[in-house]
C-alpha cells in the first residue's frame, strides 16, 4: 500500500475565536460579555489582544499564502447584539460580512462558531445568563440574526464551543467553582442543550444546505492501572466527562447513569414537558461534532468519602495543575508514559486516534478537528524568526495518528489546528502561544502588533500543499 493521504475535499484550516483574537473591545458599538469582563487577573485583558479587527485584511492574506482552504473564527455576540436581546448593530455585522466575502474571495470555507464563552455581560446582569430559561430564547433570536444576514454564504457552522469545559472550569460562566454550585451548573447546562437544539433546527430551517453541530472539547480517559476498580473509573469519567454531552445532542437523551446519580444527590435540572421532545426532535441532531483535542486523561478509583475538587488550570507554567476528583466515580493523575507542555498538558497524539475510534464507533457521524495545537513561551529572534520546532513535532504526530484514524474507517472532514495565529491564551495571556504566525506584543508592551511567520508556518503550508503526503 503507498503512503496515505488525506479525503479530497479534506478542510485543512486554522482556527481563532473572537475574545481572544479580535480586540476592538469597546469598538463600533460592541458591548463587553462576561470573559472581557474576568479575564484579566494574571495577565492582559481582552481589549486589543491580535488586534485582528483592525488587521483583518493582511490577516486573510496570511490565510491564504498559508494554503488554507478553510478558517474556524467565532462571531461575538456582544458585537452583533449589544445589549444581548435588542437591536442588532450595523457595524458589527458589516465587520463578519467583510471577513466573510474577503475569506470566499481567498478561497477559503468559513467554519463559524456561534458561541465561543462571549456572553454579553447585560444577559448575565439580566437574569444571570445561562441560569434563566430566558437565555434559549435570546439565544434563539441571535442565531436568527446570524442565518439570515451570513447564511447564504456561510455552510460550515459551530453552535456552541467547549460546553462541557465550560462547567469544569468555573472562569468561564462565572461560577465559583463550588460544590454548592453543583446543582446550578446542571441547570445552566440543561439550558444550553435546549438553546443548542433549538440552534440546530433553525439552521436547518433557515439554511437547508448547511451543517451544524456543536464543537465539543473531549479527552479519552485511562485507567491508572489494571485494577478493576481503575477501571471502572475510567468508565465513569468517559461517563461524565465525554458520553454525558454527546449523548444529549447526538440522542436527545439524559445517559442513564449520570441521571441516578442526579437523583441520589438531588441534582435534576428544572425540566419542562416539552424539553424532552425539542432535544430529541430529528431536526436538532447535529449533522457533525467538532473535537478539540489538547489531551488524555488518566483517573483512578476516588473513594467516596475524597474531596470533590473541579479541575484548577495552571496559570503561570510554574504552580502545579490539580486534576478533577468526583468522590466515589473518579480522580484524575499524572500519566507517566506521556510528555507535558510547560503547563502540565499531556502530550498524547496516540489519545487523539483512540478518542476519533470512541466517538465515532458511538454516533457514526462525520468528525472535524476544530482545535488541536501546544502552546509555549517563544522569543524572537533579532531576525524576526521563530523556530517552534516542538510545534512541528506536536502537530505532525497528532496528524499521522488522524491520517490513520481515517484509513481505518473514521470519517474526519476537516482539521482546525488552535491556532492560525497568536492570540490571547485564556488562561495565560501572551506568554502562551499557539500560533503559526507570531503577533509582535507580550502582555505588557503592545510593541507594533507586527504579524512574522513561524517555521511551523512554513511546515504546514506543505503539508496542505501536498494534502498531507509530506507528514
Ligand atoms: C480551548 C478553548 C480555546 C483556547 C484553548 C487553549 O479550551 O476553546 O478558546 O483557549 O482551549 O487554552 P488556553 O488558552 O487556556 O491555553
Amino acid at each position: 500500500m503507498g503512503k496515505q493521504t488525506f479525503p479530497d475535499g479534506f478542510l485543512w484550516g486554522g482556527a481563532t475565536s473572537a475574545y481572544q483574537f479580535e480586540g476592538a473591545r469597546d469598538e463600533d458599538g460592541k458591548s463587553r460579555s462576561i470573559v472581557d469582563n474576568s479575564i484579566n487577573a494574571h495577565y492582559t485583558d481582552t481589549s486589543i489582544t491580535s488586534d485582528h479587527y483592525h488587521h483583518w485584511r493582511e490577516d486573510v492574506a496570511l490565510m491564504k499564502e498559508l494554503g488554507l482552504n478553510s478558517y474556524r473564527f467565532s462571531i461575538a455576540w456582544p458585537r452583533i447584539i449589544p445589549s444581548g436581546n435588542g437591536a442588532t448593530n450595523p457595524k458589527g455585522i458589516k465587520f463578519y460580512s467583510d471577513l466573510i466575502d474577503a475569506l470566499l474571495a481567498a478561497g477559503i470555507e468559513p467554519v463559524v462558531t456561534i458561541y465561543h464563552f462571549d456572553l454579553p455581560q447585560t444577559l448575565q446582569d439580566q437574569y444571570g445568563g445561562w441560569r434563566s430559561r430566558q437565555i434559549i430564547a435570546d439565544f434563539d433570536h441571535y442565531c436568527y440574526v446570524l442565518y439570515k444576514n451570513f447564511g447564504d454564504r456561510v455552510k460550515y457552522w459551530l453552535t456552541i464551543n467547549e460546553q462541557s469545559n465550560m462547567f469544569a472550569l468555573p472562569y468561564l460562566l462565572n461560577l465559583s467553582g463550588d460544590e454548592s454550585e453543583e446543582r446550578v451548573k446542571f441547570q445552566m447546562n440543561h439550558h444550553m442543550m435546549l438553546a443548542n437544539a433549538q440552534a440546530i433546527i433553525r439552521a436547518h430551517e433557515m439554511m437547508p444546505h448547511a451543517i451544524i453541530g456543536p464543537a465539543i472539547g473531549l479527552s479519552p480517559y485511562y485507567a491508572l492501572t489494571a485494577d478493576p476498580q481503575d477501571v471502572i473509573a475510567a468508565h465513569n469519567a468517559t461517563v461524565f466527562r465525554n458520553d454525558f454531552f454527546t449523548d444529549l445532542y447526538f440522542k436527545g437523551t439524559y445517559h442513564p447513569e449520570v441521571m441516578n446519580y442526579l437523583v441520589a444527590d438531588d441534582l435534576v435540572p428544572d425540566m419542562e414537558p416539552n424539553d424532552a421532545a425539542l432535544l430529541m426532535n430529528p431536526a436538532a441532531k447535529p449533522d457533525y461534532l467538532g473535537i478539540n483535542y489538547y489531551e488524555s486523561k488518566t483517573v483512578r478509583a476516588a473513594p467516596r468519602d475524597t474531596a470533590y475538587h473541579s479541575p484548577a488550570m495552571s496559570v503561570t507554567g510554574e504552580d502545579v495543575r490539580v486534576g478533577e476528583t468526583r468522590p466515589g466515580l473518579y480522580q484524575e493523575v499524572a500519566n507517566s508514559h506521556l510528555p507535558t507542555n510547560e503547563w502540565h498538558w499531556e502530550i498524547d497524539p496516540a489519545g487523539l486516534r483512540i478518542l476519533l475510534h470512541q466517538i465515532y464507533d458511538r454516533y457514526g457521524v462525520p468528525l472535524i478537528i476544530t482545535e488541536n495545537g501546544i502552546g509555549g513561551v517563544e522569543q524572537l529572534t533579532s531576525d524576526h524568526q521563530i523556530h517552534d520546532d516542538y510545534r512541528i513535532d506536536f502537530l505532525d504526530k497528532h496528524l499521522v495518528e488522524l491520517r490513520q484514524a481515517i484509513a481505518e474507517g473514521v470519517d474526519v472532514i476537516g482539521y482546525e489546528p488552535w491556532s492560525f495565529m497568536d492570540l490571547l491564551s485564556t488562561t495565560n495571556g501572551f506568554r502562551k502561544r499557539y500560533g503559526f504566525v507570531y503577533v509582535n506584543r507580550t502582555d505588557e508592551d503592545l510593541l507594533d502588533l507586527n504579524r512574522y511567520k513561524k517555521d511551523s508556518f512554513y511546515w504546514y503550508q506543505k503539508v496542505i500543499e501536498t494534502n498531507g503526503m509530506s507528514l
